[in-house]
């Protein structure tokens, strides 16, 4: 008996990702995502970038808001510098295919694995019975999203590694279980820079996130300059000063997500930012890392502003993606459906 590996995908490289459309977005989500996928559109591949509209149902939504936040995800994607030319940028719910192979990988994935996930665990809290059964299987819809465009690579922030080991597992899986060696890849996240996990800025231990109840513990792309400042200038710190170059900051948690910050927003390395402030207080590094995030960020603001004024040129970009997005999603699902079984008539 052979013990070889099972032939790889061959098909070519693309990236995908996404934001849920559930709120106003932080400077995480900038440095974790936004940015990072702006650098990316310029390396040839194809690149699809959703608004996760399904995702963000998960929890509740109000009706009212829920379009108005798809629109905003895609003002936010426009406005850092996605080309709806370079990039497909398309409504989750409007590629009904995302459904259609989540389900099929319901089928496949495995109760033990989904009861792995930490972020399930997280968000449910202490209330998992009262969690809806979409926020369960959440990472399954997750690993829909990418192989319905056979994605290769998928830039996302430290807090999805998980669910990108589990959509491998998903993509294996099926692959042996249907004997369709190489049908789905095996996607790789791309987690690389100081940006992919930002943290709070009142607590160094917890992700920056848009549902921490404290507002200011995050840096809202909607911020003005004087509330990035303030936020910038109460951060936590400790009583210490900059460390040297090459400093251990495991024990200094927030001193060390502020220099983060500071590297990903200044396309540096966190030595190179030492360099620059060893040995001095935070209350010369603070004003000069606000200075550079109203800088990043004002622009941003201002042409998301711009283009809600007008959602038209937004919505024109969203139908244009969502076609070709359902151009590449169709024949897939077709073809995992007859690889399935299903009937064809
Ligand atoms: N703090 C972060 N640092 C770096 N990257 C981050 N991302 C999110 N938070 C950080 C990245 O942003 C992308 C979109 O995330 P999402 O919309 O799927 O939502 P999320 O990860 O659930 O973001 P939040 O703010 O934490 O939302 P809530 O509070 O609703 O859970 C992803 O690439 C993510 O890695």
């Amino acid at each position: 008996m052979s013990d070889a590996s099972p032939p790889a995908y061959t098909g070519p490289r693309r990236i995908l990702s996404g934001i849920q459309a559930s709120g106003a977005l932080h400077l995480g989500n900038y440095l974790g995502a936004l940015k990072r996928f702006v650098a990316l559109q310029d390396q040839g591949d194809p690149l699809f970038v959703f608004v996760a509209d399904m995702h963000a149902i998960t929890v509740w939504q109000d009706p009212a808001l829920l379009a108005q936040q798809t629109r905003e995800i895609a003002a936010a994607y426009l406005a850092s510098g996605l080309d709806p030319a370079k990039a497909a940028i398309f409504p989750q719910s409007a590629v009904p295919q995302h459904a259609e192979l989540a389900w099929i990988f319901n089928c496949v994935a495995r109760l033990g694995w989904l009861d792995r996930m930490t972020q399930f665990k997280e968000k449910s809290g202490k209330h998992k019975e009262r969690s809806s059964v979409g926020l369960y299987t959440y990472p399954v819809l997750q690993a829909a999203d990418i192989l319905l465009y056979k994605a290769t690579e998928v830039p996302v922030g430290e807090d999805q590694k998980q669910h990108l080991e589990l959509t491998r597992d998903i993509a294996a899986k099926f692959n042996n279980d249907f004997s369709a060696p190489g049908f789905f890849p095996l996607p790789e996240p791309l987690i690389q820079g100081p940006g992919t996990r930002v943290m709070s800025l009142r607590d160094g231990a917890a992700k920056m996130s848009k549902s921490d109840p404290s507002d200011a513990s995050r840096i809202n792309l909607t911020d003005d300059a004087d509330a990035i400042s303030q936020k910038i200038k109460k951060s936590k710190t400790d009583m210490g000063v900059m460390p040297e170059v090459g400093a251990a900051l495991d024990d200094r948690p927030e001193v060390r997500n502020l220099i983060a910050i500071y590297a990903a927003l200044s396309d540096q390395t966190r030595d190179q930012v030492t360099a620059d402030f060893a040995g001095q207080g935070f209350g010369a590094f603070k004003p000069k890392l606000a200075e550079l995030a109203v800088e990043a960020l004002a622009p941003i603001t201002a042409e998301m502003r711009r283009l809600m004024a007008d959602p038209a040129e937004i919505d024109r970009v969203l139908s244009a993606g969502a076609e070709q997005a359902r151009n590449i999603a169709a024949p897939v699902v077709a073809e995992t459906k007859r690889i399935v079984g299903f009937w064809r008539g």
